[in-house]
């Protein structure tokens, strides 16, 4: 029941809402609102925090390796479930790709869940230095911190055996060194001195694996995953004998600590209070609010049924409220006797931009317990 938009092109792909938005087909799950963020490519205005920091990244690796890394900003963000998962060694029963977790646009495409998905066919053109900057999409929870489309940044560099022969260490510590010293030194070239610190993790792609957090608001945040590349991608992509290595970072997460922007939904704002405080080339910058409004919570509780995800439930949110839903979180979970689970969640709705009005709030909330039940099949309580 959406409006025909006109078809969007990104990459010399045209891309229409029909093609990508199926209501009736059980292999697509792309609903509108997602449809709606393919094409505006806010990391290629250079007026968008998002922009000036792709820019001042790229500056980074122009100064620290001139004329080596190939910059694509502008790849289809429709990929084949082959690029997103089997190039970059995702096992068959990962979770990653499950209706649950990524966009469909049907049973072998999807919404690139992120920029990995370019690796390998970069990797067999030929490159052996390149960034891609992309938006990427996730069916995920709802805070401030996590967004169903975000921008990603992939970094990917080849060595070759003379690179580390004489290093006294082998092909994949030298490769781990290195990415960590280009990576602190891009953190110091955008934040100068700021608390970080490496974690150890996994990734199908990468051995060893690591995260990097920074300290912002209070917490640590994790603002990109890196690691040394798994032979067997450079293997099947012409790189034999080589190494590599590989980062993602979250271009939003490093926007926030920089700008700081204290909520994700913000980098969507068109309201000129937002827009008009950054400008390009100018990092320094530090968002002013112009105000703050209270938000407002509102609890819904049901019986779930097995088909219940969380996912689901703040997909069903999101299309009836949009950005005004700012969290939505469970605050009590039970089974009685018989065995049926209870759930309530708290959903906190606030506008960036002005205040809502008790009648507005409400009619969200009816409608979007109209919407749970409906589309979730749960008995409310
Ligand atoms: C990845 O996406 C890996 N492809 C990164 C990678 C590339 C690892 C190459 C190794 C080699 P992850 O799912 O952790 O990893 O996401 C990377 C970053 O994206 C996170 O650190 C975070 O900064 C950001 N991110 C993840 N989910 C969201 C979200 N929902 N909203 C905003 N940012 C997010
Ligand atoms: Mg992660």
């Amino acid at each position: 029941a959406a409006a025909a938009a006109a078809p969007v092109e990104v990459g010399g792909v045209k891309i229409a809402r029909d093609d990508v938005v199926k209501e009736d087909d059980p292999t697509n799950n792309v609903p509108d609102t997602i449809f709606s963020k393919i094409g505006l490519q806010l990391h290629r205005r250079d007026n968008h925090p998002l922009g000036i920091l792709k820019n001042t990244i790229f500056d980074y690796f122009d100064k620290s390796f001139p004329g080596q890394f190939v910059k694509f900003d502008d790849l289809c963000p429709l990929v084949s479930t082959k690029q997103n998962f089997d190039d970059v060694l995702v096992p068959a029963d990962h979770v990653s790709r499950s209706y649950n977790d990524t966009y469909y646009v049907d049973s072998q495409t999807v919404l690139r869940c992120h920029t990995s998905a370019h690796q390998a066919e970069l990797l067999r053109e030929g490159h052996t230095h390149f960034l891609v900057i992309g938006d990427v999409y996730r069916r995920d929870s709802i805070d401030s911190t996590h967004y169903p489309v975000f921008h990603q940044m992939e970094g990917f560099r080849v060595f070759s055996p003379e690179d580390w022969s004489g290093s006294g260490m082998d092909g994949t510590a030298y490769a781990a060194t290195d990415l960590k010293k280009t990576l602190e030194g891009l953190a110091t070239h955008l934040f100068g001195a700021v608390e970080m610190r490496w974690v150890d993790t996994y990734f199908p792609f990468t051995n060893p694996s690591f995260e990097l957090e920074i300290y912002f608001q209070g917490d640590w945040l994790e603002v990109l995953g890196c690691g040394v590349t798994e032979q067997e991608i450079l293997k099947s992509n012409g790189r034999t004998d080589h190494v590599a290595w590989a980062f993602g970072l979250g271009l939003e997460r490093l926007a926030m600590v920089l700008f700081d922007i204290p909520d994700i939904r913000l980098f969507w704002s068109n309201d000129q209070r937002f827009t008009s405080q950054f400008s390009k080339g100018k990092l320094g910058i530090k968002f002013k609010p112009f105000s703050k409004f209270p938000p407002c919570y509102k609890d819904v509780s049901f019986w779930i049924n097995d088909a219940f995800t969380e996912n689901n439930l703040c997909e069903v949110v999101r299309g009836i409220a949009g950005d005004l839903v700012e969290e939505v979180k469970l605050i009590d979970n039970f089974t009685n006797k018989k065995g049926m689970t209870s759930h309530c969640y708290r959903i906190a709705y606030r506008s960036m931009e002005r205040s809502l009005t008790d009648e507005e709030i409400n009619d969200m909330q009816w409608n979007v317990r109209e919407a749970v039940k409906s589309k979730l099949e749960v008995e409310l309580r």
